[in-house]
């Protein structure tokens, strides 16, 4: 089981508690503008990006957004397997600092670029048996601002939106992801790039 309460260092984040069990921290800066486009760069550049599909209802779609990724073991998700890939010098250093920020030894960073805003990403919840029981999830934001949309599985008509900003974490921990679907709508005033950084530990490969 992962830690269920990151101390998290920078005095800036927000807890909101969802419910009684699930929580979601936002630090909205917790890399300062210079540092984030740095990063952002760098990813921009020496990610091999790609357009990839997956299932959704059993068919085989495109995904609307690139993605990318590097980690140490196989991560399943919506029918498609990401192989293991090495880190990258700029992911591994990112990797290091979220986890030791967090306080859980991420193993797997998912990378989605969002080209503008008709790329988006469904409601879906991170609950694969390989992340654990009550995973906590991290999510680097940089680029564009993008609305995050968490909904409650059963009482569809809860919802809450966050915006991720340039440079923003986010993490989510406790029963968030028994509990809440979360995405990435369209948004078609958006016309610049978004790239989401992620980082899962991945506990019990299949
Ligand atoms: O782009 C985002 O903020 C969401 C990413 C996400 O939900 C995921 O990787 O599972």
């Amino acid at each position: 089981m992962g830690v269920e309460r990151p101390v998290l260092g920078y005095g800036r984040e927000v807890r909101t508690e969802l419910g009684k069990t699930s929580w979601v921290d936002l630090d909205p800066a917790w890399l300062d503008a210079a540092e984030a486009d740095t990063i952002l760069a760098a990813l921009m550049e020496e990610q091999p990006w790609a357009a990839r599909p997956i299932k959704v209802f059993g068919k085989e779609v495109m995904q609307p957004r690139l993605v990318a990724w590097c980690g140490d073991l196989p991560y399943r998700y919506s029918g498609q397997v990401l192989e293991p890939v090495p880190f990258t010098p700029t992911l591994d250093a990112l990797n290091r600092r979220v986890s030791e920020h967090v306080g859980v030894p991420f193993n797997h960073v998912l990378l989605n670029r969002y080209r503008d805003g008709q790329d988006n990403m469904g409601m879906h919840a991170d609950d694969e048996r390989e992340l654990g029981r009550e995973p906590i999830i991290a999510a680097l934001s940089l680029g564009v601002t993008r609305k995050f949309v968490l909904r409650h599985k059963r009482r569809r008509r809860w919802r809450k939106h966050l915006q991720l900003t340039h440079g923003s974490l986010m993490v989510m921990g406790g029963a968030c992801q028994h509990e809440f679907h979360h995405g990435v709508p369209k948004q078609v005033s958006v016309t610049t790039e978004r790239i989401n950084v992620t980082f899962r530990r991945i506990v019990a490969p299949r």
